[in-house]
Order: C-alpha cells, then structure tokens, then sequence
C-alpha cells in the first residue's frame, strides 16, 4: 500500500505512527489499524496513532486507533510516543519542549526532558459515575470501593476517567489474577455503557505499586500510561497510596503525581523509537 510508519513503544506499551500532518482525517481505515496491528500478519502494535494539525491553539492533534479498530478517547503511552515521533519529524531532537495536543479527551501537554523521559500533564481525573460512565451507582456519586460481581466472585471497584474509562482493584497479589480468563468479563460489563479497561493494583508500599492492565479493545498489555494515572488517583481515594507513586508494569516503571495544587495528573516516563517501515 505504501503508507510509511514508525515503530515506538513506552514500556512495552507498542503503536504505529503515521505523519497525518498533510490532512485532518486519519489516512487508514480503522480496518486497515487492525491488520497493521495483528503480530503475525502484520506489522505488529497495540495501537494506531495519527499525528494530525493542531486545531485552534494546540500544535497537534492525535487520534489512535486500539488494536480492535475501536478509538478511545486518550492514551497516556501512546501520547510520549507521539511527543517524540512529532519532535523527529520536525528534526528538532530532545530539548525541554512542550507541545499542546488536541485529543478527544481535551488538551494534553507532553513535555520531552533533557534525560529522554516524556512528562505529560494528563488534566484532572473525573470521577462522578456518569462521567466514567458507569451505572454502578447514581450518576454524581464516586465510584470507590463498589462491589461488583465477575466471575462468581465479588471485586471492590474504584472506577476513574482519564477521558477514557478505568476500573480498578487493589489485590492482595497482582501475579495470581487470572487475567486471560476475566479481563473481558470486566470490560464488557454491563455496567460499563463504553466498556472499560481494567487495572489489578497490588500496593507494595503507598509510594510503589504493582499493576497488571487488561485494556479495552487491545487485552493484556504490558503497560498503560492512563491506567497507571487513574490507579494512582483510586488508591488516594481508598487511602492506600501517596499522590507521588511509582507504578510498576509488566514492561517497566511510571512515575505518577496527583498534584493537590492543581487536581491534574502528572505521568513520566519513556518512549523509543524502534524501527521505520513502509506498510
Ligand atoms: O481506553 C482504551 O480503549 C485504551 N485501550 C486506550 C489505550 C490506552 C493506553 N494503553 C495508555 O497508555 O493509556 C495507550
């Protein structure tokens, strides 16, 4: 077909990036997203990501597609990898610069540190139950630490937006879920009108946890920048984490601060290039 990409991956969490720059659509079909994404007869990804104009006063706009062809509103990994896939096209190499990004989720700002990491300011979580959405209470109310049945079994549940929907439980240890097996009963909850993705955090120590992710619309993932943010603000709200922590995924370690000062969330960490194709 000859459409040209580049590989990126933050921990593990892997994307092809298109430079969409030349016109406000995505150029792929979300069909095509999941040939491209398929690890055997294609080239391989969680996700599809487009860099796009900016609209307004923003300097781009990103748009992903999971690996199911569905299009969630955010993605916290994927949106280091554009900061840096948009700073290689414009060949401007690793300064302390700051782009504003449009997403469907509202403004993001990723910001490339002189040590490679990216820090994004991924705006203030939502809370209320219509705003997740999830109808497991009534729609102004939290949801923290709500039984829920999966699997014959009842979970305590915080659900939190970062834009896109997380259901979190802490356990006792992250390794023993049967994420394979109960990952989709989660997302396909009735009581998720949008489906959701799914975290298992297991707190080490308030200021470090362990976290296995099941996402919607790609499954077990290695990482999940947004899923990260939202189980550090669900283990502030259950008391068991500080507002700085360490989040430790299969594919390695963010560090998340839900600042008091302003209520927005704060996710460092990497993205590499790994390879450039032609597709
Ligand atoms: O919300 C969703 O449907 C997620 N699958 C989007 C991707 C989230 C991501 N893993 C992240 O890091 O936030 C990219």
């Amino acid at each position: 077909m000859g459409i040209e990409f580049r590989k990126y991956q933050g921990l593990g969490n892997d994307f092809i990036l298109i430079d969409n720059r030349h016109t406000s659509q995505p150029i792929i079909t979300p069909e095509q997203a999941i040939a491209m994404c398929d690890r055997h007869f294609g080239i391989g990804a969680d996700g599809v990501i487009f860099a796009l104009p900016g609209e307004e006063d923003t300097d781009y706009t990103m748009r992903i597609y999971n690996s199911d062809g569905s299009e969630p509103e955010m993605c916290g990994n994927g949106i280091r990898c554009l900061a840096k896939f948009i700073a290689d096209l414009e060949g401007i190499g690793e300064v302390n610069k700051t782009y504003r990004i449009q997403t469907l989720a509202g403004v993001i700002t990723p910001q490339l540190q002189g040590d490679g990491k990216v820090r994004v300011d991924m705006g203030q979580p939502q809370l209320t139950a219509q705003e997740i959405p999830t109808t497991l209470t009534d729609g102004e109310d939290k949801v923290i630490a709500q039984p829920l049945e999966v699997a014959d079994k009842t979970w305590l549940v915080t659900c939190v937006s970062m834009g896109n929907p997380h259901c979190i439980t802490f356990v006792d240890d992250a390794d023993a879920i049967a994420l394979q097996q109960i990952g989709s009963l989660f997302e396909h909850h009735p009581v998720f009108p949008q489906r959701t993705n799914t975290e298992f955090i297991q707190v080490v120590k308030p200021d470090y946890i362990k976290m296995r992710v099941w996402e919607r619309g790609a499954g077990i993932t290695l990482a999940c920048g947004t899923g990260a943010c939202a189980s550090v603000v669900a283990g502030v709200l259950n008391g068991k984490c500080d507002r700085s922590c360490t989040v430790e995924l299969p594919g390695g370690c963010l560090e998340i601060e839900w600042s008091q000062r302003d209520n927005r969330v704060y996710m460092t960490g990497a993205a590499e290039s790994v390879f450039t194709g032609c597709y």
